[in-house]
């Protein structure tokens, strides 16, 4: 168990931040260099070296204005972490998620399934939050049990509870963690029994049976990182198989210019709605095949990345104005239908730099910010050709935030930090509660909503805070995220 663990924190060590140099420390170095004294002594009339002065002042003031310190803004990541999983224990406890305006909770079945504490403690490892990880770490191992007569969202499931549980086996070694992982994922292992392999939408865990023939390829294409994980840790292939055929047959039905619609019948295997874009629905199918590529070194994850993501450019991408977007086309003529980008969309400009293509990463992460500060937090989705909203409200959605990690961790440009610190103020002055964090049911009026979904404490606040830490805090030649922001090992 020990060793496990202590292999895996290896990628998550917290070494003294290397301080980068920013304007403001290179003319107090000139300072220090030299120029003061030979200013000072130079025979200048007095009223320039006044005027030198206040310069040096205005420039100095003007640069600590800009200056992003890392280590402050993580610690209030951090801090406003705990503001809300202490919120969540203070009235929420053992329930799936906080009610942060009513302080009360939501379950999303007739039982709990601990959805917060499972989703947020690797957080709390990364965070170095041991004594409390550890603490719901034997709640979570005494009390989750999947033995109920519910129907459940595997897509959900999947990526919150089966990450959050193979994510923290490999952070701390608890076999506890491993052993209800592989129930979990024997439970689901039904979802795949259609005629065409693609899987239903949800299963009851205790009988099997299933239901939800219609779907679409984020529900079906954002299975393999979980379920290949636990064949490799178990040593049981069928997982693997599963999700991987599952992928394989979403793939082959792609139309002949490469794309894929937004609902599928999973007994026909026929399309029931042709429209093609990255946003829900569609998203995370982009990401695993990316990602299954990298974490698996799966070739035909490679290649159906690469042609996916060729076809998304040619057709899906759309170059305005006011920026590069990525918005919706006919799947079979690439038409485009519509000029729609949203919060969840704000995924790719992370995927694309993850990829290698920096330039288009960050075009598109600008677009994106853009969308967040025009209306002071992000909109679920605006028409990018009218810059209108669409679609009002923001549920603490952590795509932005995820695309900035990565591209600060690939580029280290501090353009990325200052997008970080433009956030963290965001959430701040219009989600804080005195109960955690809300999520906003107008981002013009700024109306709260009663919800504080998981993936706030799982992904949000962990992209935030990862964000503002030494970029070796997780290597990421060894580590994938999968896309409930749970860090899952490469096993060799
Ligand atoms: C999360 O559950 C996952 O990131 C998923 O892929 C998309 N939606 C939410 C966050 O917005």
């Amino acid at each position: 168990m020990k060793k496990n663990r202590s292999s895996f924190l290896v990628l998550f060590h917290h070494p003294s931040n290397q301080k980068e140099r920013t304007p403001g420390e290179w003319t107090a170095g000139l300072w220090t260099a030299g120029l003061r004294p030979a200013l000072w002594t130079a025979d200048v009339p007095s009223a320039l070296k006044l005027l030198l002065i206040l310069l040096l002042f205005l420039n100095l003031q003007c640069s600590s204005q800009n200056e992003v310190d890392k280590e402050k803004l993580q610690q209030e990541v951090r801090n406003e972490f705990l503001h809300s999983w202490n919120s969540y224990k203070n009235y929420a406890w053992g329930h799936d998620e906080l009610k942060p305006l009513s302080k009360s909770y939501r379950d999303w079945h007739s039982v709990s399934l601990y959805m917060t504490p499972v989703d947020a403690l690797d957080t709390m490892y990364l965070m170095g939050l041991t004594e409390e990880a550890d603490k719901t770490r034997e709640f979570i191992a005494a009390n989750l049990s999947f033995d109920h007569d519910i129907y459940v969202k595997n897509f959900e499931i999947v990526i919150r509870i089966l990450g959050g549980l193979l994510s923290s086996y490999q952070m701390t070694g608890d076999k506890r963690l491993l052993v209800k992982a592989e129930d979990l994922g024997l439970r689901l292992l039904h979802v795949f029994d259609s005629p065409t392999g693609l899987p239903y939408m949800y299963i009851n865990l205790k009988t099997g049976a299933v239901r939800g023939a219609e779907t679409n390829p984020a529900e079906i294409g954002t299975l393999l990182i979980e379920f290949g994980t636990l064949s490799k840790l178990t040593g049981n292939p069928r997982f693997y198989q599963k999700a991987k055929n599952a992928l394989l047959e979403l793939y082959n039905r792609r139309s002949t210019i490469g794309l894929v619609g937004s609902t599928i019948n999973v007994e026909t295997g026929q399309w029931l709605n042709k429209n093609s874009h990255i946003s829900g629905g569609i998203d995370s199918y982009y990401e695993y095949l990316l990602k299954c590529g990298l974490l698996f070194d799966d070739k035909d994850c490679h290649t159906m990345w690469k042609e996916s993501v060729a076809a998304l450019n040619k057709y899906l991408a759309d170059q305005r104005p006011t920026g590069l977007w990525y918005g919706t086309v006919d799947m079979e003529t690439g038409k485009r239908i519509a000029t729609k980008f949203g919060a969840l969309d704000a995924f790719f400009p992370g995927m694309l730099a993850l990829s290698g293509d920096f330039t288009r990463a960050k075009a598109l992460q600008d677009s994106s910010y853009t969308m967040w500060t025009k209306f002071g937090i992000e909109p679920e989705e605006i028409d990018y050709s009218t810059m209108k909203i669409t679609y009002d409200g923001y549920p603490l959605r952590p795509e932005i935030m995820e695309s900035a990690y990565y591209l600060y961790y690939f580029k280290n440009d501090p353009v990325y930090l200052k997008m970080g610190k433009t956030f963290l103020k965001s959430l701040k002055k219009y989600c804080r509660t005195r109960a955690g964090y809300a999520a906003l049911s107008s981002v013009q009026t700024k109306e709260k909503k009663d919800s504080m979904e998981s993936f706030f404490l799982a992904e949000t606040l962990k992209y935030l805070y990862l964000l503002f830490s030494p970029r070796e805090t997780v290597d990421l030649s060894k580590v994938v995220f999968n896309t409930e922001a749970h860090p899952i090992r490469k096993i060799k």
